[in-house]
């Protein structure tokens, strides 16, 4: 429920203040980030427990999380050392045995603002590509067994409520007042 110390049109300049202001960090709320997981980039409500707990492991849902050794980044706290260039550097982006890799061909500061479209994309990536090696996409993730690989239904059935219709879902915005 929204707050009802709000007025609509303060709650209106919060919303638009949390979507449209680019290259800021964000820290969703589990409903925000299973609705934008789920109706904007297209992960299946199967696999939204998963990505879900990994995501709340890695950075407890705040993209600007970086790791101790300045290593990781963001959402999914993914590595420079294989999956982006903290310079921006993409001559070897998509190739994972190049040195120095940069695999997703992104710079790192683009795993922590509040666009995770590059973030999802990258980690598909790295799923892809541990799935290929190790027969499991997730283990690129250390707190995949300790955490996540007998993890049950995370996402909270009031996330998706029954004929529940996400707002304007091409205009990145959503519904955070659930
Ligand atoms: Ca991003």
């Amino acid at each position: 429920m929204v707050n009802s110390r709000f007025s609509t049109a303060e709650i209106r300049l919060l919303f638009l203040a949390t979507v449209l202001v680019p290259g800021d960090s964000k820290v969703f709320g589990i409903c925000e980030l299973s609705q934008v997981l789920h109706y904007q980039l297209d992960v299946p409500l199967a696999d939204l427990p998963m990505w879900l707990c990994i995501a709340y492991y890695e950075s407890n849902y705040n993209t600007s999380a970086v790791g101790p050794l300045a290593e990781d980044f963001g959402l999914f706290q993914i590595s420079k050392l294989f999956w982006c260039d903290p310079r921006g550097n993409v001559e070897n982006a998509g190739k994972v045995k190049s040195a120095p890799p940069n695999v997703c061909g992104l710079k790192c500061d683009r795993l922590l603002d509040d666009d995770i479209s590059d973030d999802v994309a990258c980690a598909r990536t790295v799923f892809q590509e541990h799935q290929n090696f190790e027969g499991d996409g997730f283990k690129a993730w250390a707190v995949y067994e300790p955490k996540c690989k007998n993890v049950g239904p995370l996402v909270p059935d009031w996330c998706f409520p029954p004929n529940y219709v996400p707002i304007n879902i091409s205009s990145k915005a959503y519904d955070n007042s659930i």
